[in-house]
């Protein structure tokens, strides 16, 4: 069974949100609800692809794709299926609703869709069926605002991308905004009177719009995979039942994700565009976007590149989770070329090596490795070798499981390689040329079930990053930060922050190659900074280095580790504002 459900009982140990401070960031992030993880494990058909598959395509795609962001000539930035919003363009309801008459995608190609989708290598797409805006993309009956009745288009692009995906052979699921409706009367953050000024509350809108629209998508469009809700806000929990009860009875085998709200939901979406940096128990997706946008946006050309795709989803399976991927196509329906040719390479990739993501689950070491990452099959580990070691030599710690045989992989063939331990190090002969161009894969055959010291390993070729997050602290605070870099594009990072005197950072290494490396404080801060590192029992340096308000890596000094073995290393903030230092994490380079 997948570790993913073997290791539910775990959940609660996912690290707390601190959101920042910013009061309308707050707001916009604690409508995503309290979720949690958990699998219902009633009906084993549930979800096959979203367990099987581990990778997904995701559609914004809308109304708001007409203008790609661009209202009467000013370009807004940020998430552009927010245009409506006063923090945005401020579009007025009427005028929202009349851009309905010039919606007219004529490049719309539910085939080409479904067939990127499958050359992705993703195994199910979920599309907006209606957003915060209110406008469902498809034939409804309940509403005429909709793409079928208030469009000179007059299709119905969900029954077509149906339709192309049951002959491609890939899964379908429906984004559906439940409490959010900017348009409708009643909904939520919507207009609260209808057109001849009468209140109308959220139960008329629930009643008239949501349930019947959310009826109309799991019996309209055959079996669905996913029905992702999203926003849930202060919506009250009778309505959730009401709507996890309807997509049980028309859709038995579809899951249900979390952000419907009062922790109901067969999974955990985690934050918006957040790859977790270490195991997370339970069934959960991250949802990320090949840009910065979830809409289309005619400005942003910040493509993420196969290999950043390829990171972060095998960093998602390694970490025990999914991930779904999002396009937003232009207004006329097309898809940005762009996002297309990441998608086709990386998915090559995939077709090449699916034993690395299909099925696969989490890594024992519960973390990145500083060449890459590891992902699990049975008694067969995958190792993605992300940055291949000139010494000519891929060093793994704290394997524990006996092996029986190693091979690079090249493709479906293969070629043994040999292996030699030491202290507690697995270190594999490889030639000196990656044989991929863009990450190779080791396959180690163990004589078990893998099991692994976590503890990370100093690599004596490259860089070991080692986050925060994975450190004790004492006298200081640990927390996560997140802010939006532009409006709803979220980042976040793990931070130390509020250093007192005598507060430190203790990181427990294990070090293969003894000799001097050099330590380096990726943080941010106000003004100069002295920074203590201290090998617990060995050498202590310092050094005042300046800051800056973003995260910059500043160059400690060099450090020794005598032997090979385990250390301690504790990192405080001996003189500067310690209040204000954030430190992310800690870098040991070789020095060769
Ligand atoms: O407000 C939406 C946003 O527009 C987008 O759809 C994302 C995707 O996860 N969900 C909400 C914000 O978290």
């Amino acid at each position: 069974m997948r570790s993913k459900i073997k290791n539910l009982v775990f959940a609660g140990l996912v690290a707390v949100l601190t959101v920042s401070s910013m009061a309308a960031e707050s707001e916009m992030d604690e409508m995503w609800g309290k979720s949690e993880m958990k699998l219902r494990s009633e009906n084993p058909e549930r979800g096959k692809l979203f367990m099987e598959g581990n990778y997904a395509m995701f559609i914004h795609w809308g109304l708001y794709s007409q203008l790609g962001n661009k209202v009467d000539g000013k370009t807004y930035y940020g998430i552009g299926e927010w245009i409506m919003n006063p923090r945005m363009a401020g579009i007025p309801v009427d005028e929202y609703k009349k851009m309905a008459k010039t919606f007219n995608p004529e490049k719309f190609d539910a085939t080409a869709i479904a067939r990127l989708a499958k050359d992705a290598g993703m195994k199910y797409i979920v599309l907006t069926s209606k957003h915060h805006e209110g406008f469902a993309m498809y034939h409804s009956k309940v509403s005429d605002f909709n793409i079928y009745d208030a469009t000179p288009w007059k299709r119905d692009p969900l029954k077509e991308l149906a339709e192309a995906c049951r002959k491609e052979g890939i899964g379908l699921g429906v984004y559906y905004s439940h409490f959010q409706d900017w348009t409708a009367p009643g909904g939520g953050r919507g207009p609260q009177v209808d057109p001849c000024g009468k209140p109308v509350s959220f139960d008329e809108y629930f009643n008239k719009k949501c349930l019947p629209q959310v009826i109309e998508l799991t019996t309209q469009y055959g079996p669905l995979e996913l029905i992702w809700f999203d926003t849930p806000a202060d919506i009250e929990k009778k309505y959730v039942d009401q709507l996890v009860a309807v997509v049980r009875k028309n859709q038995p085998n579809a899951l249900i994700n979390g952000r419907i709200g009062h922790g109901e939901g067969d999974l955990r979406s985690l934050g918006d565009m957040e790859v977790p940096h270490r195991n997370v128990a339970g069934l959960w997706e991250s949802v990320d976007t090949t840009n910065d946008s979830w809409a289309y946006a005619w400005y942003d050309e910040y493509w993420k590149t196969p290999e950043e795709i390829l990171s972060r989803l095998i960093a998602c399976v390694a970490r025990g989770g999914t991930y779904m991927l999002n396009i937003g196509p232009r207004g006329d329906g097309s898809v940005p070329e762009r996002a297309a040719r990441s998608l086709r390479e990386s998915g090559k990739w995939i077709h090449r090596y699916p034993q690395v993501v299909y099925g696969a689950d989490a890594s024992p070491w519960k973390h990145a490795l500083p060449w890459g990452d590891v992902t699990v099959k049975g008694n067969k580990l995958y190792l993605s070798v992300f940055e291949w070691p000139t010494s000519g030599k891929l060093c793994l710690p704290g394997l524990k499981t006996k092996i029986v045989a190693a091979n690079l992989l090249k493709g479906s063939e293969s070629e043994s390689i040999t292996y030699e331990t030491s202290n507690g190090w697995t270190l594999f002969d490889l030639p000196l040329g990656a044989p991929e161009k863009r990450v190779s894969v080791i396959e180690v055959e163990l004589a078990d079930a893998p099991e692994a010291d976590p503890t990370f390993g100093i690599d004596p070729d490259i860089g070991t990053e080692i986050l925060v997050e994975f450190a004790a602290v004492e006298g200081v605070e640990l927390s996560q930060k997140r802010w939006m870099e532009k409006f709803g594009e979220w980042k976040s990072v793990y931070h130390a922050r509020n250093w007192t005197p005598g507060g430190k950072a203790i990181f427990e290494i294990n070090v293969l190659e003894p000799g001097d490396y050099n330590a380096s404080l990726t943080y941010a801060g106000e003004g100069r900074l002295v920074w203590g590192v201290e090998v617990v029992g060995g050498e202590h340096i310092q050094n005042e280095q300046n800051s800056s308000h973003n995260y910059q890596e500043f160059p400690i000094g060099w450090i020794n580790f005598p032997q090979p073995g385990k250390y301690k290393v504790a990192v405080s903030c001996l003189e500067g504002d310690g209040k204000t230092s954030s430190l992310k994490s800690i870098v040991f380079e070789p020095i060769h």
